[in-house]
């Protein structure tokens, strides 16, 4: 049977998901939609056969023909709605962040691990982009011996939201490079280091926009990230990573095409390459958002969950927690985790 999958939150996101289970993702069937925004719910839901809008998501969590429950709501609902996902056994695929702060992301680790079988995913495609998976398995063959280093550029043509400030450009945009170093590193994050670079002037007045974060690793290792959400050109991460006997770099010249030729001196002058920026991260990330909707969808006909957990989705909230408070200093702050193995069901 096919996976009845519910949709919370019809912004950017949501739509896009919905388009991707209703058209390319197989063995899922999408069966309702809910947003606050009713009208904008029904007029999605309309554009699919047999699709509804449920006005209450708490309603739709329940309804007796879902499965699964995709939110792609903002971060401020997470709590409840994921909540109430684990009250009704549904399987989650939770977008980013997972909550607000910290205690509330490890409320839900505990609900999860009380419920006695793991539920949610967490949104962080990034995991499962081509590009990123290559890189991860070229670190993990060991041939280029230890990571070092990990280097991330991570800019935005621009924010539409005029709520988009300084601590959400933390939670929503560094938080992927959060999860970033903690998947390719396989470590957590014990310190981080926000710094303000003198901001564009494309930013709304007292937002600080570049910011540079630098992330200590348990293993000694450094992330360095550059995240920039008003840098006008496009959309374009980066990653590289330095290991003790070279590099690999994902997202060379923007992530999208890229293309090498001669300059007009010919064949004694420099080459030069040249390509096209993507507009944004669903066209970057399309492959990422397919791949990751369908191993969601796979995992969860399986009755298993695989990809980013609740745990990632807490250690990345609590990052960017310490992050927030070092965005207002410029002095490095610890990230205390608790004890995994003192969680029930653990250890
Ligand atoms: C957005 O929410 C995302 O998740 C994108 O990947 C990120 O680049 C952007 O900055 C965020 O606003």
């Amino acid at each position: 049977n096919p996976l009845r999958v519910g949709i919370i939150g019809v912004g950017t996101m949501g739509a896009d998901h919905a388009e991707r289970l209703a058209h390319r993702i197989a063995g899922a069937e999408l069966v309702a939609v809910s947003d606050p925004d009713t009208a904008r719910a029904e007029q999605l839901a309309a554009r699919f056969e047999g699709v509804r809008s449920i006005a209450d998501p708490l309603h739709l969590v329940a309804a007796d023909d879902i499965d699964a429950v995709l939110i792609a709501s903002p971060g401020f609902v997470h709590e409840e709605q994921v909540l109430a996902c684990l009250e009704h056994g549904r399987y989650t695929l939770c977008e980013k962040p997972l909550t607000m702060d910290s205690e509330s992301s490890l409320r839900l680790v505990e609900a999860e691990q009380k419920g006695g079988r793991p539920l949610v995913q967490v949104g962080f495609m990034r995991r499962f982009d081509p590009d990123y998976v290559r890189l991860k398995a070229m670190v993990d063959s060991g041939d280029l011996g230890r990571m070092l280093l990990l280097h991330n550029i991570h800019r935005n043509k621009s924010v539409p939201d005029p709520s988009f400030r300084s601590e959400m450009i933390v939670r929503d945009s560094l938080v992927h490079e959060v999860d970033v170093a903690r998947f390719l590193f396989g470590e957590e994050i014990t310190e981080i280091t926000v710094l303000s670079p003198a901001p564009t002037r494309a930013a709304q007045p007292g937002v600080v926009d570049p910011q540079v974060a630098v992330f200590r690793m348990e293993g000694g290792g450094l992330v360095t990230t550059e995240v920039f959400v008003n840098s006008q050109v496009g959309y374009e991460v980066r990653c590289e990573a330095v290991a003790e006997r070279g590099t690999v770099t994902v997202g060379q010249n923007g992530g999208g095409l890229s293309t090498t030729r001669l300059s007009g001196d010919g064949a004694a002058g420099p080459g030069l390459w040249g390509g096209v920026v993507p507009g944004d991260y669903r066209e970057r990330f399309a492959a990422a958002y397919d791949l990751e909707v369908q191993a969601w969808v796979d995992a969860s006909r399986r009755g298993e969950v695989v990809g980013p957990t609740a745990w990632d989705g807490y250690a990345a909230t609590a990052v960017c927690q310490a992050g927030m408070e070092s965005l207002h200093t410029g002095e490095p702050v610890r990230v205390d985790l608790a004890d995994r193995t003192a969680l029930p069901g653990t250890g």
